[in-house]
């Protein structure tokens, strides 16, 4: 991450110049480091494309269809059979300049393509290996010919490449289900270097490539120091490439940011989803699919509109980061029509509203009710792009906190139409037609004078939202302003009640808003957040309980709890806590712990359950916390109000494949989130 290089080169330097050895040079390396990303941060939009032979099943495999490019490991098909997609991978249809022109039509500055899965097949001529696209009928290399189009249109060529690779021999491990497949003589180093083949050939053979994006780096085989080396390799073929964080071992799961430590990598990955905020100082980019698949599915038609779409790359632009839009083409070479059509609606929408997002800034303001903000600087001042998602109905925008001088203003779908701007106290208000000329996102462009300096709404502090007898609320402002609150939903002014350090304590259903005021003038908008009492459930009467809780060990293959309905238990005990060491294989089993948990006192307990794969928590019967389905350790958590006492807790968990982790931890009124102790849980 580039902050973090950024510190390692001023400690690097403080070395340098106390070892009096060369820190000129590493001076000119950090700079060349700032232009290496320019066009990067400038683009703010492109295409990823997944494509490969599990476009041949279009994600359908023996009746099962929710298949994509993942399909030969969800649907468990042997390497041998998977194989025999080779014969039948001929996409006569295949244009790379057609691909390339919808990419650019679309306002896309660079295209990220698979030039291998994690399927290992090579969608380009790999001189070494036969798994590749001149294996197959078709016997063109399809990278070749787009870094041809891509060149001749000004688009940045990308390769998406993967590490894990379930085809080559020397990979590991294997599946958990590849009972046929043997290890023997398997060396990962030898795939190590296979790989680096790979893609000397891809820095080698296909002009200036724009970014190396790995993925498939979490399994155990693949460590930070072969990350670090990767990383240096890439660089040394290629200095001015762009690399993603998933060469290396930082990845906070999807989320998908670089975690705290010496991690290499130039950006982080939020995979479909995008951080509440910017992030200061931070490089990303969030990919994203259309519908709910990367590789082709053709039964999937659960498509986003362009309309979201279209917001989801301003929302990333105002928070300074990159948007890229996944597209599984099908195996004829084709887009699925789906894609094309919201491809030209984007298009239509940046043609007119690129200048708001290209080579744009994160906004000032945070949590705007109307819509986003982007912005750039001009001769003298600052070019905000104010993104219009709801319309205001009485026809004035109104952009809170903000202490500049307006310039002007104009829609940016028509600069010569002046609008009218005024200052009326913390705001600059502008007057709007009547009806938006787009009613996904009309841009107002607004010059103010200098750079933009922005009074924040007061920050609204609360443990939780819902509460069961009161809550502690606290809220904090810019130094040197006050902050008035009102508890009835109604707008504060300069006599609302005056905020003190000790906080506000909420005692029933309420709204508060708050807002920032220098002496009786306001200087911020207006904060707001609701607060909810939850009625609290009574304690259970039960008795004779025994410590320790009760488990149910099962074993099978599901993908859900929800649909969880075991013929029967392979082995029952007790346990302390929610432990779960009782498996007798390490996948394809469930477990279900019964019993109860002694409250201390009436109030409102958060649950939380981090588990790998799916888990859910019961209290009183009631669903608190799904965490269901398969995936790596994710944490979920739900809120309910309890009475002090006994309370029956239920927890269901299941591991298919892969890592396992169930962690069980709870909050309550008076103490921290803790992983819930054998103290408090029973029996009977
Ligand atoms: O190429 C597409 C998908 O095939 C691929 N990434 C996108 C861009 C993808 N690979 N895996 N997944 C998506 C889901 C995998 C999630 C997990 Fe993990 C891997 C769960 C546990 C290991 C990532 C790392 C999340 C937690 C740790």
């Amino acid at each position: 991450m580039l902050k973090k290089t950024l510190s390692c080169f001023f400690l690097a330097l403080l070395m340098a110049s106390f070892f009096g050895c060369q820190g000129g040079d590493q001076k000119l390396d950090e700079a060349k480091e700032e232009t290496r990303m320019d066009w990067w941060r400038d683009a703010r939009f492109g295409m990823f494309i997944h494509w490969g032979l599990y476009a041949i099943p279009a994600g359908e495999w023996k009746g099962t269809t929710n298949h994509a490019e993942w399909i030969r490991t969800t649907a468990e098909i042997p390497l041998e059979e998977y194989d025999q997609f080779l014969d039948d991978f001929n996409p006569v249809e295949f244009d790379a300049e057609a691909w390339v022109k919808m990419a650019k039509d679309a306002g896309m500055k660079y295209i990220t393509i698979t030039s291998k899965h994690h399927d290992g097949f090579g969608l380009y001529d790999s001189k070494t290996s036969d798994f590749d696209v001149m294996a197959t009928p078709f016997k063109r290399d399809i990278l070749k010919e787009l870094a041809d189009a891509c060149e001749k249109a000004g688009i940045k060529l990308c390769f998406y490449h993967s590490i894990m690779d379930w085809h080559h021999p020397d990979y590991l491990p294997r599946r958990g289900w590849e009972k046929n497949r043997s290890t023997e003589g398997a060396e990962f180093p030898r795939y190590v270097d296979y790989m680096k083949n790979q893609l000397k050939e891809l820095l080698t053979n296909y002009g200036e490539i724009g970014v190396l994006w790995f993925d498939g780096e979490w399994e155990d085989t693949w460590t930070h120091e072969e990350g670090v080396e990767l990383y240096d390799y890439i660089r040394s073929l290629q200095p001015n490439i762009i690399i993603n964080n998933r060469v290396d071992k930082g990845r906070q799961g999807m989320q998908g940011l670089t975690a705290e430590g010496n991690f290499v990598g130039d950006f982080g990955t939020p995979e479909q989803e995008i951080p509440d905020t910017g992030l200061p100082g931070i490089d990303w980019e969030s990919c994203m699919t259309m519908n709910d698949h990367w590789g082709y599915n053709k039964n999937d038609n659960n498509w986003k509109s362009s309309k979201e779409l279209i917001q989801n790359l301003v929302d990333i632009a105002s928070k300074g980061g990159n948007f890229l839009l996944n597209i599984g083409p099908k195996a004829d070479g084709t887009f699925p029509q789906e894609s094309i059509e919201r491809l030209a609606a984007i298009g239509d929408w940046m043609n007119v509203n690129g200048a708001s997002i290209y080579e744009t800034e994160a906004s000032p303001f945070e949590h705007l009710v109307w819509g986003r903000v982007t912005q750039k600087s001009i001769n003298g001042g600052t070019r905000l792009y104010l993104h219009v998602f709801d319309w205001p109905e009485n026809g004035e925008l109104r952009l809170g906190g903000i202490r500049n001088e307006a310039i002007k203003a104009s829609l940016l779908s028509a600069a010569s139409t002046q609008l009218t701007v005024r200052r009326d106290a913390d705001a600059l208000v502008i007057e709007l037609p009547k009806i938006s000329p787009n009613s996904i996102d009309e841009v107002i462009s607004l010059d103010i004078k200098g750079k933009p300096e922005v009074v924040l709404p007061p920050e609204i502090m609360a443990d939780e939202f819902q509460f069961s007898d009161q809550l502690l609320v606290k809220l904090k402002a810019k130094d040197g302003f006050d902050v008035r609150y009102t508890l009835d939903g109604s707008e504060p002014n300069s006599s609302s009640t005056l905020y003190s350090q000790e906080g506000i304590n909420i005692t029933k259903n309420t709204v508060l808003k708050a807002k920032t005021f220098e002496g009786s003038n306001a200087a911020s908008a207006t904060s707001s957040a609701e607060f909810n009492k939850v009625s609290s459930q009574k304690a259970q009467a039960v008795s004779n309980l025994k410590s320790g809780i009760n488990y149910a060990y099962y074993e099978g293959d599901w993908d859900q709890l929800s649909n969880f309905n075991p013929l029967k238990s392979t082995k029952k005990g007790t346990v302390n806590t929610f432990d779960y060491s009782a498996h007798s294989r390490d996948e394809y089993y469930a477990f279900s712990f019964e019993g109860y948990i002694n409250v201390p006192e009436n109030g409102a307990y958060r649950f939380y359950i981090s588990s790998d794969d799916g888990s859910q928590l019961f209290i009183n019967d009631q669903l608190v916390v799904d965490n269901d389905g398969l995936h790596g350790m994710v944490e979920k958590s739900g809120l309910v109000g309890l009475e002090k006492g006994n309370h029956k807790i239920k927890v269901t968990y299941l591991q298919k494949t892969g890592g396992s982790g169930l962690e069980v931890s709870w909050k309550g009124p008076s103490f921290i989130k803790t992983q819930i102790p054998a103290s408090v849980l029973y029996h009977q």
